[in-house]
């Protein structure tokens, strides 16, 4: 992309309303416009890192076995009537009348429609295990939404229900679940930590939050200091394995991490003293299971291989697609503007021509522009006719992770410089090494 023919509407000021590093930035980088309270369009580069997520949230849904589907975004009262949600939920639900004077609601969460989707197709035990998900924009008119698209009103969730025949099958389930969100967060290079915590509208005893270290968090947090460090890393995950993916859950779940709603002080207190940290957090996901809470006001049973029918045991799953902008942010930042992680970052690589029209910058550019075509990335080429200190405000600011700058006295000497965002490093070399080097490690990823 050309920024010249781009829209990215960065803004000079600082606005006024935002108090928090990510909503500052995400509105400075041109990436969202408020429509209304906690209601926001997203602009070409905010959609960009919208979609990134979403592509890593799909991979490894597919890749725990989960299947996608789609399911719309108003729903019939009568579903909700029947698993007696409908007035329980209370006015954070939107609710809308059609011509016909038919209640409808503007989705807060779908375990009733994904509910119905399976009474109404599945029939046997031998249909299980099933887990279907989508990525789709809910509305929860919530009192002070706030900090931009962190607490919005209507937000992108990724939301995926297990369908099992037994406790035993929902509870790997659920683990499945843990163990593949560790590696959605992982791969976008950020730490969430599940902490045990508490059910709300949702339901059920069984629930974890997955929480993202940051000052701005809405969660206070109580945790030993070893847990941030676990890894998942790159292991080969059988997602049938049960004892592997308990294992894993084990792994990461032992040690004390719980939000101030579990928190037990006299648990923690039990953690040497130099490990015990509080801080806050940013919910970026959560798993329940909730055994037959829905399916048997519903009617969702399966035939069981002795003649029998019962309710399957459920769990719901979700993770906060459009959050997880701005927790990104609020992980990535400096100064000076964002610091995209590799595996989000909305261009691959920025390229800056120090001098607009000079012959030879700009035919170099073009060829690293190619060059990174070639090799699959996206490059954001800035061929403004701008001051080269505005060029770099605009690339600290947009936080792409690198940056090659192409000034004519490099040129001469066959030299371009390749600058990485995070810690400000710069290194010359020739146009051809900093390709290399950029496409070297996007393909390690
Ligand atoms: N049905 C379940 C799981 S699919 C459910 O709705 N879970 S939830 O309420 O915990 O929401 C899932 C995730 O959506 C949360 O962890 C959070 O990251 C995100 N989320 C919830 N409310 C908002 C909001 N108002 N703005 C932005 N993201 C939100």
């Amino acid at each position: 992309m050309r920024l010249s023919r781009y829209f990215l509407p960065v803004l000079k000021e600082t606005p006024a309303e935002a108090q928090i590093a990510s909503h500052r930035l995400m509105l400075r980088a041109g990436m969202i416009k408020q429509q209304q309270a906690g209601i926001y369009s997203w602009l070409p580069m905010g959609y960009k890192v919208l979609k990134r997520i979403e592509q890593i949230v799909h991979e490894e849904q597919i890749r725990a076995g989960h299947i996608p589907l789609l399911m719309p975004t108003l729903q019939p009262a009568t579903l909700w009537q029947e698993s007696g949600r409908y007035d329980a939920y209370g006015p954070e639900m939107l609710r809308i009348k059609d011509r016909h004077d038919r209640d409808m609601l503007y989705g807060p969460t779908n375990e009733e429609m994904i509910t119905d989707i399976f009474r109404s197709h599945v029939e046997s035990y031998k249909s299980l295990p099933l887990t279907l998900y989508h990525i789709q924009w809910k509305f929860r008119d919530e009192v002070r939404p706030r900090f931009g698209v962190m607490r919005g009103r209507e937000f992108l969730m990724k939301d995926g229900y297990n369908f099992d025949l037994t406790k035993e099958d929902a509870l790997h389930a659920y683990n499945r679940h843990m163990v593949s969100y560790l590696r959605t967060y992982e791969r976008m290079g950020l730490t969430a930590i599940p902490m045990r915590a508490d059910s709300g509208p949702i339901g059920g005893d069984d629930t974890h939050e997955f929480l993202v270290l940051a000052d701005t968090g809405e969660s206070e947090v109580f945790y030993d200091a070893k847990v941030p460090e676990l890894k998942l890393g790159k292991r080969a995950v059988d997602y049938d394995n049960r004892e592997e993916v308990a294992g894993i859950c084990e792994e990461f779940t032992t040690l004390y991490a719980r939000t101030d709603e579990t928190h037990d002080e006299a648990l923690f207190n039990e953690i040497p003293e130099e490990r015990r940290k509080v801080g806050r957090g940013i919910e970026v996901g959560q798993i329940f299971y909730f055994g037959t809470k829905y399916s048997e006001p519903m009617g969702a049973t399966v035939n069981t291989p002795d003649q029998g029918k019962v309710p399957v045991h459920m769990g719901s799953h979700g993770i906060g697609v459009s959050r997880l902008v701005g927790a990104l942010i609020e992980a990535n930042h400096d100064e000076k503007g964002i610091i995209w992680p590799e595996g989000v970052t909305p261009f691959h690589i920025g390229i800056v021509n120090l001098k607009q029209g000079d012959v030879s910058c700009d035919s170099a550019c073009e060829a690293l522009y190619r060059a990174f075509v070639e090799h699959g990335l996206e490059p954001l080429y800035d061929d403004r006719e701008e001051r080269a200190g505005a060029k770099f405000a605009t690339m600290d600011l947009i936080g792409l992770p690198w940056r090659i700058t192409v000034g004519p006295r490099g040129i001469a000497a066959n030299k371009v410089e390749l600058t990485c965002r995070r810690t400000g490093e710069s290194e010359e070399m020739s146009a051809e090494e900093a390709v290399e080097k950029v496409a070297g490690i996007y393909a390690a990823l």
